[in-house]
């Protein structure tokens, strides 16, 4: 289970808003075969995996990371091709929470014979599809809000000097997230501030961009803005109101910029999330800055937060930190992070954890 959880990581970034599957084919002790899920659309993993086996996989034991699919969507149903390959016994890590399956796929494969197992490593196959279990239980993008901070909580200094707070570890592994999400989310202020292109920049694997969201009630962010003129094959959405100016509307959609509009005077980010998942958007690397940061999560739209920290001190009471907005007022009330862990990057540490919405 350990390596099919593995091949399923081969997906990472390619299979949204499908999940990451792996599957191994074992028979005398012996791995046979292996497989994974390489794209949405794609075979599935235990079908790659029956299909890549050069000798007969009747009699052996698949393991499997979700439960094989009972339905016909983009491809026919696994377990159909597991029963007809004369697969004896299968060991799931977890039951698919697509409730299409959920529970079905065991089923079917324990009345034609097939001795089935489940449960095997189940924490850290749920922990590996995260982003896919919240997309077909909450039917919501997951959020993961990112900032890089100063020791002393800033992320720039009193002059709005940012680059760079953290070092190339850390900025590096920050790009291998972008290739994993489906999009990457900012608002106006940081486009007028940086002129980001929000791309993804790997060193050894060619990487594929994000969706690029930008957060601007007031449709203030200019049209010369890279995010809107890069050579990115990943399309840019605009978040904005109805106060929008309609010009300027009508030229960012003739450049092939999406305009997604709410109502009032902010963007309500939660009907944002409605609209996201409606466009297949599974997963969205929230980065900054502090005054979107505090508006997501006073929305209560963000699942998970990653903060690198530098050990650099920059001080000055105005210098941004990563959540503006006014704060709460009693430390009783103070957001709490669950399961928090910890890495190190170079001499940055990153403490990562989730939010109970
Ligand atoms: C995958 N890859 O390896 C497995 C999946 O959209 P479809 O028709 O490809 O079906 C997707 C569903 O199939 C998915 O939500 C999950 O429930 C199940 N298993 N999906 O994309 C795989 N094993
Ligand atoms: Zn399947």
């Amino acid at each position: 289970m350990k390596r099919a959880i593995e091949l399923a990581k081969k997906g990472w970034g390619r299979t949204n808003p499908n999940p990451l599957v792996g599957a191994v084919i074992v028979k005398d002790g012996k791995i046979i075969s292996e497989g994974f899920h390489e794209v949405v659309g794609g075979s599935h993993a235990e079908v790659c995996a029956i299909n890549n086996a050069d000798t007969s996989v009747a009699g052996s034991t698949m393991y499997v990371n979700l439960e094989p699919c009972s339905h016909y969507g983009r491809t026919p149903p696994c377990v159909k091709a597991i029963i007809e390959a004369g697969i004896k016994k299968v060991v799931v890590a977890m039951i698919d929470p697509n409730p299409k399956v959920s529970g079905k796929g065991v089923n079917i494969l324990k009345e034609a014979g097939v001795e089935v197992e489940v449960g095997v490593m189940e924490k850290e196959a749920k922990a590996l599809n995260e982003i896919f279990i919240n997309y077909v239980v909450n039917k919501k993008p997951f959020v993961i809000m990112k900032t890089a901070m100063t020791l002393d909580g800033k992320i720039a200094t009193f002059t709005g000097s940012s680059k760079w707070i953290t070092g190339t570890e850390a900025r590096r592994y920050v790009h291998i997230i972008r290739d994993r999400v489906s999009a990457i989310m900012v608002g106006s202020n940081t486009v007028i501030k940086d002129n980001p292109f929000l791309t993804t920049r790997l060193e050894n694997k060619e990487g594929k961009d994000p969706v690029r969201i930008i957060v601007d009630g007031k449709g203030i962010v200019p049209e010369d803005s890279n995010v809107f003129n890069s050579s990115s094959k990943a399309p840019a959405i605009l978040a904005t109101t109805l106060s929008i100016d309609k010009d300027k509307e009508k030229r960012l959609t003739e450049k092939g910029v999406k305009i997604i509009k709410t109502e009032g005077e902010h963007v309500d980010l939660k009907l944002l999330m409605d609209e996201l998942y409606k466009i297949n958007i599974d997963s969205i690397l929230l980065e900054g800055g502090g005054t979107l940061n505090s508006y997501a999560i006073s929305s209560k739209i963000v699942d998970k937060v990653m903060f690198f920290i530098a050990p650099k001190i920059v001080g000055g009471k105005n210098a941004v930190t990563p959540v503006e907005g006014c704060g709460i007022d009693k430390m009783e009330d103070a957001l709490e992070i669950k399961n928090v862990s910890v890495k190190e990057f170079g001499n940055d540490i990153l403490i990562e954890g989730y939010l109970e919405k």
